[in-house]
């Protein structure tokens, strides 16, 4: 925990208005309505007198990358494998704040807002100057203590606290976590262009990945963590004490083929109290087509065929890019024979198109391609 004055974050009004008006954010449209209360504390509730912020780990206890070497499974980021934090790290604020309340007595009069991803706050320029650590070159915070896997929280207060010292910056000249990102998604050291990550790709973006950032995003379903686990500063980690911010084993290498089956009842008991379920089942199954595409596994041919008469046209368009990598050529071609002409989705029949090539399309002849067993969704 540490705590910062409402003013501590000068450089941060004009960063974000930057960011911004370069477009960065993507579609996070929520991001644009008020940079003015985001970046400045007082905007937001001119009675703040001092910014109380806790980092809370959620180190994992086993190699975050792991599963990328297996791409026939589902890799998950390790925020995404235990309970949601926001639920978790808002009953620590509150506590937090009865706590200040009580000590500041009966008559103390002072007035708590507690915030986890809930109001635009800017929480890691904040964190950094409580003292909790730096953004490091990936834009997140590292800790000395506890590396690159702090959740954050911030609670304003109108008690008058006295503030801790800014941590210094600790890169140096390390460049790892620029370097090993697939997508390529660090324009600058400390910048970050959200439309190439694949946590926004992932977990933000709504309609069809662009396609040329599939084939980076590998076998990645839901967030990503190479920049956070390449950093130096988790030698220093220990493991996540909190029970509740644990990564669940058994999210951690999910079989494609399995995930690929899931219903919308099925997704909401699996990922039940995780941050996933938030994306909904549509938008999780379009990820999961991606990594099979990218698994070039021609054993998951079967469940991106049946993704690809889908009910929904997001999944629809992603498993027709998947099957165009699995299938053999021949098998594309019967089953775009079978389920072209019934596509009523422009994205999804453009899909195809691109699939088939320039030509591809005034080849198709339902007659002479029949779908063999394998290709019939
Ligand atoms: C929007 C958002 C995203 C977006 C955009 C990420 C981003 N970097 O902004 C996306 C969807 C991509 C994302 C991804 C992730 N996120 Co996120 N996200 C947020 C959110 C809601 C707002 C962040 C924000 O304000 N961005 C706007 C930009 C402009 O702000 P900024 O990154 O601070 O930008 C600064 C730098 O660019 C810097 N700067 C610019 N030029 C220069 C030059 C120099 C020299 C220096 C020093 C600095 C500098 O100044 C800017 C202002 O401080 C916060 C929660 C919150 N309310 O704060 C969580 C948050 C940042 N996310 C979090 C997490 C865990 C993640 C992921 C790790 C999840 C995952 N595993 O997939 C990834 C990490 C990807 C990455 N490398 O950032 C945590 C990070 C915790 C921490 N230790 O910092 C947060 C704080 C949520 C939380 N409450 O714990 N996220
Ligand atoms: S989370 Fe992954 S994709 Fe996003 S910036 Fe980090 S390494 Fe790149
Ligand atoms: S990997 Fe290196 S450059 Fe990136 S945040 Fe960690 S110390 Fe800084």
């Amino acid at each position: 925990m540490g705590v910062a004055r409402p003013d501590s974050i000068p450089a941060a009004p004009a960063r974000l208005v930057s960011w911004l008006e370069a477009g960065q954010h993507g579609e996070m449209d929520w991001m644009e309505e008020t940079p003015g209360r985001r970046a400045d504390p007082r905007a937001l509730w001119p009675q703040v007198k001092s910014v109380v912020l806790l980092g809370m780990s959620y180190a994992p206890d086993s190699d975050p990358l792991a599963t990328l070497a297996r791409p026939d499974r589902a890799a998950i980021s390790v925020y995404a494998r235990s309970r949601d934090y926001h639920d978790v790290i808002k009953g620590k604020l509150k506590q937090i704040a009865g706590a200040l309340a009580k000590a500041a007595g009966p008559g103390g009069d002072v007035g708590f807002k507690v915030f986890v991803d809930t109001a635009p706050v800017m929480e890691k320029p904040l964190a950094a100057a409580a003292g909790l650590g730096w953004q490091g070159k990936h834009t997140v915070l590292v800790s000395r203590r506890h590396g690159s896997w702090l959740f954050l929280g911030a609670i304003y207060t109108t008690a008058v606290l006295p503030p801790d010292e800014p941590e210094a910056d600790h890169c140096g000249s390390c460049r790892r976590c620029l370097d090993i990102c697939p997508t390529d998604a660090f324009p600058a050291p400390y910048e970050l262009d959200a439309r190439r990550c694949i946590a926004y790709l992932t977990i933000e973006h709504k309609g069809p990945i662009p396609r040329d950032l599939r084939e980076g995003i590998g076998n990645r379903v839901f967030g990503c963590d190479d920049c956070l686990a390449v950093c130096p500063w988790n030698k220093f980690a220990a493991v996540a004490r909190e029970q509740k911010l644990r990564a669940r084993t058994e999210l951690g290498a999910m079989p494609l083929a399995d995930l690929a089956r899931l219903d919308d009842a099925a997704f909401r008991a699996l990922f039940a109290g995780t941050p996933i379920k938030r994306t909904g089942r549509d938008r999780f199954v379009r990820n999961v087509a991606i990594a099979i595409g990218n698994s070039r596994d021609v054993a998951l041919a079967p469940s991106a065929t049946r993704l690809a008469g889908d009910a929904s046209p997001l999944v629809r368009g992603a498993a027709v890019w998947a099957v165009a990598r699995l299938l053999p050529r021949r098998d594309f071609m019967a089953l775009a024979a079978a389920l072209l002409p019934g596509e009523a989705d422009d994205e999804v029949r453009d899909e195809w198109q691109a699939g088939l090539g320039p030509d591809g399309a005034s080849g198709i002849v339902a007659a002479e391609f029949p779908p063999t067993e394998d290709a019939r969704p």
